[in-house]
């Protein structure tokens, strides 16, 4: 599958600093911010730093390194104590998908019940 990355999406100008976010957490190759919309009491977005459009072309030409810091990165947000009760990650892809932003991501909600995933 080919895969074209859009380097004007939202999520590319928060990386270039030129769009703000509430950072959590960042490392060498990924970054943790706030949902702007949140769908629950925690709403974190993990990202890849990389030109990645979805999960499937990250996991096809990321590099190890990459694949290791957004793993870290997405530990570092799991273990955010208000999450610590249940919480639940998602990564939308394609439109099909429900993915609106085309740079890979993956929503960590928690901090309140959420019930069954397809309610
Ligand atoms: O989810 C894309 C998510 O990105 C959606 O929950 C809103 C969020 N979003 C959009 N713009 C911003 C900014 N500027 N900061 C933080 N969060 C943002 P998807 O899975 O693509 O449907």
């Amino acid at each position: 599958m080919e895969f074209d990355y859009d380097p004007s999406n939202v999520f590319a100008r928060i990386l270039s600093g030129e769009i703000p976010s509430r950072t959590v957490f960042e490392n060498e190759t990924a970054l943790a911010f706030h949902d702007v919309r949140p769908q629950a009491p925690v709403h974190i977005l993990v990202i890849p730093k990389g030109p990645y459009v979805s999960i499937d072309h990250f996991a096809a030409e990321a590099t190890a390194v990459e694949q290791a810091g957004f793993m870290a990165a997405l530990a570092e947000v799991c273990r955010m104590p208000e999450l610590e009760p249940g919480f639940r990650c998602i990564a939308n892809t394609r439109e099909t998908g429900g993915q609106e932003v085309p740079h890979f991501h993956v929503h960590v909600l928690g901090g309140a019940p959420l019930g069954p995933m397809l309610s």
